[in-house]
């Protein structure tokens, strides 16, 4: 047997950032396209704004193995792609019966949950939110608020992440504003 040595990290309450940094992972709007329902605003914010960063991910360095739990935090920035919040991609575990918790440290936003048969659940989260993903949903967080959504996530070690599903299919709801209110709405490309 390996043995690891116990270890900490330190995170920024506040800011979201857990040291020591081993990397972050960015995903500015070229590495979204496609998945807000307005095509056209994308293309439209990349040609006359340039790319806009969505979100990172600061992990803490783990083996992604059996046995361990890993975690990181999320930091989402506020704005909107025409009228839907800003958004991480979402993804269904590999091992779908893999769950996750999410701890909301600042800000404001929903977390977005659906199932392979379609089922969509959304859960508010504020600072001191937990919020629980149980085995087989899929999973994406939304900052419908006007500061960064920021929140702590842990899992099994190895769960995997498969992006492509919902990359193929979408979520069946999105998170908009309507007349200055947050709405759930159906989405209209979702296949
Ligand atoms: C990992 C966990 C989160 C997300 C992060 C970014 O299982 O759910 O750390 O990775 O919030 O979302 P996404 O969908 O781009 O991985
Ligand atoms: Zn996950």
């Amino acid at each position: 047997m390996n043995l690891m040595q116990p270890f900490k990290s330190e995170l920024g309450l506040t800011t979201g950032i857990i040291t020591p940094v081993s990397h972050v992972i960015r995903r500015s709007l070229s590495d979204m396209r496609g998945m807000y329902a307005d095509d056209a605003a994308t293309e439209r914010i990349l040609a006359q704004e340039g790319d806009r960063l969505i979100y990172e991910v600061y992990p803490v360095d783990l083996p992604e193995e059996e046995g361990h739990i890993l975690h990181s935090t999320t930091i989402i920035y506020p704005g909107r792609v025409s009228d839907e919040y800003h958004m991480t991609k979402g993804h269904f575990h590999v091992k779908r019966d893999r769950a996750e918790i999410y701890l909301g440290l600042a800000g404001h936003g929903y977390l977005l949950l659906q199932t392979d048969a379609g089922e969509v659940s959304s859960v508010p989260m504020q600072p001191g939110t937990i919020a629980y993903v149980p085995p087989y949903w899929a999973h994406r967080t939304v900052n419908t608020g006007s500061e960064p959504f920021i929140f702590f996530a842990a899992w099994p070690g190895d769960s995997g992440h498969d992006y492509g599903t919902i990359e193929k299919i979408g979520f069946a709801k999105i998170m908009v504003e309507r007349d200055g209110q947050v709405a759930l709405v159906a989405n209209p490309k979702y296949i």
